[in-house]
């Protein structure tokens, strides 16, 4: 008797939670979200969008399965700005967060966040990867050496495992959630701020330039050297913490693995939210010894080959856990490509105008990269994956991380506070694949700012700009035409000059604002 209750109870336990299983399975309103977030990725860079240098199968793959939208965006050409506007709803220009310095303090205070309307809808949340949003407040030295915050967890995350800035700028230590990894309070890690009188402990790579053994700089990154690379900044101590930026990927992968294994174990009915950003393929660009010859492009290419291993490792841990179907899986990159971005790395670039690396073209047909305002600054590659609900294929709509915000709410229906991402809109219609056409228009930042309105592209005049800065910015308003003209090469503002200005009436209050 006894037995046979057992069994029963066990049966209609199958039963119960099989069905519980399958009904969260089929939970579309409550699927896990991963953005696996590339660092200067550009769209170009992966085999999909016409890479035929770089092998990306993993990445290949991720876009075979759900939606490759060939328009998707980045919010601005540089990382802080466009990471900013993807987790705040609000364009960076607003609170003038440009490029982040290794002692700024965190970029994101008082907004409400992506993470937050996800941990708001029942979710859990984890970033692990570049950080790059600042840490620490405003005003008050940042002590490396006890609870580093305001960070992530303040702002919405439950978990982080960072790589605090970028990964040419001190501190080059790991940090989890407060606190630095491995690190010795006999050797307490100090990041030096002007006016500080401790001189590094790590050679300067301005004094002593053959220090700088792995390659040497270009343009800035003298300051520490670590690891046989320069810096950005000044770091002293801390040496037992020092990340190895040969093994930086695999740190993150079987930190991600770490963090999934622990969740499916303790919640696993509980969604989550994951943010996943590799410091892949930003310089100084020291792929594992494994990848290094993948490509006949060296470490670029070889990096990017990395990252398409990291795409597949997670790919297979949603799929172990079972849980691949009912996970949208957002791949795409916080700006343009770049090639010598400040190290001697191998990456060889013909013109200044027109950038290619021995024949790869890491923007493929679309103009500039990194800090520009044209397309390749912006417009990056950009998967949704998620078997359950999109089915694959290729879109055209105008679509941006910064409309995240609003999407997302709409998907979880959760309202948005009062105020809250002012300049997301939401997409969710084009994201999912029932919308064809997206945003009917879209604001991009970098030196200067641009208009999208379908296919008509405004660029504004950025006149503060020096020759280090790279190519030229816009001087004037210019107008393009991406239906005929997919490289704009042909300003054609001075024979439609109404459009310029309906334009222009769009975008103006919107930068001045
Ligand atoms: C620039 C750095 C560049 C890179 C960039 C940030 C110099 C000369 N250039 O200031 O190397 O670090 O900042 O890149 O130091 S981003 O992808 O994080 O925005
Ligand atoms: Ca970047």
């Amino acid at each position: 008797m006894k037995l046979r209750i057992a069994f029963l109870t066990a049966v209609t336990g199958m039963f119960l939670s099989g069905f519980a299983a399958s009904s969260h399975a089929a939970d579309l309103t409550r699927p896990n979200v991963v953005i696996i977030y590339g660092d200067d990725v550009g769209f170009a860079d992966v085999g999909v969008n016409g890479s035929k240098m770089i092998p990306t199968p993993n990445i290949d793959r991720l876009a075979e399965g759900g939606l490759n939208f060939t328009d998707g965006h980045c919010p601005a050409s540089t990382c802080s700005a466009s990471r900013y506007a993807m987790l705040t709803g609000i364009l960076a220009h607003r609170k003038n967060v440009r490029i982040i310095s290794p002692t700024s303090p965190m970029a994101i205070t008082d907004e409400y966040t992506l993470p937050e309307l996800f941990r708001d809808a029942g979710y859990a949340t984890a970033v692990i990867g570049k950080w790059h949003l600042g840490l620490g407040q405003e005003g008050v030295k940042t002590d490396w050496n006890g609870a580093v915050k305001p960070g992530p967890l303040e702002i919405g995350f439950d978990y982080s495992f960072l790589l605090p800035n970028t990964n040419d700028r001190v501190p080059c230590v790991y940090l989890e959630n407060h606190h630095v990894v491995n690190l010795d309070p006999n050797d307490p890690l100090f990041v030096m701020e002007k006016g500080d009188s401790r001189s590094t402990e790590y050679p300067d790579g301005r004094k002593n330039p053959e220090t700088m053994t792995f390659y040497m700089n270009t343009h800035g990154h003298n300051h520490s050297v670590i690891n046989g690379i320069g810096r950005i900044g000044v770091q002293y101590g801390g040496k037992s913490a020092l990340w190895d930026d040969a093994t930086m990927s695999d740190e993150f992968v079987i930190q991600t693995e770490k963090w999934m294994e622990s969740h499916m174990k303790k919640t696993p009915d509980q969604p989550f939210f994951l943010y996943f950003s590799s410091q892949d393929i930003h310089v100084p660009r020291v792929p594992h010894p494994r990848f290094r010859g993948a490509t006949e492009l060296g470490y670029r290419g070889d990096a990017m080959v990395q990252f398409d291993w990291t795409t597949g490792e997670i790919m297979k841990m949603l799929e172990k856990h079972g849980i691949a179907d009912n996970t949208i899986v957002i791949f795409s990159s916080d700006n343009g490509p770049v090639y010598d971005d400040g190290y001697d790395d191998g990456t060889v670039v013909k013109t200044s105008t027109e950038e290619v690396d021995r024949g790869h073209d890491g923007s493929g047909p679309y103009r500039g990269g990194k800090y520009q305002i044209y397309e390749g600054g912006t417009r990056v590659p950009f998967i949704v994956r998620w078997p359950a609900r999109i089915k694959p294929g290729t879109s055209q709509a105008l679509v941006s991380h910064t409309d995240f915000m609003s999407s997302f709410a709409e998907l979880l229906e959760m309202d948005l506070p009062e105020g809250a991402a002012p300049d997301s809109q939401s997409n969710l219609a084009a994201l999912l694949g029932d919308d064809k056409k997206g945003a009917p228009y879209q604001i991009q930042e970098a030196r200067g700012y641009a208009l999208r309105h379908r296919d008509w592209k405004l660029t504004m005049p950025y006149q503060k700009w020096n020759k280090k800065q790279g190519p030229q910015p816009p001087q004037k308003f210019e107008l393009f035409n991406l239906a005929e003209d997919i490289g704009e090469q042909n300003d054609i503002s001075a024979t439609n000059p109404e459009r310029v200005e309906s334009m222009k009436a769009v975008l103006l209050p919107i930068v001045d604002g």
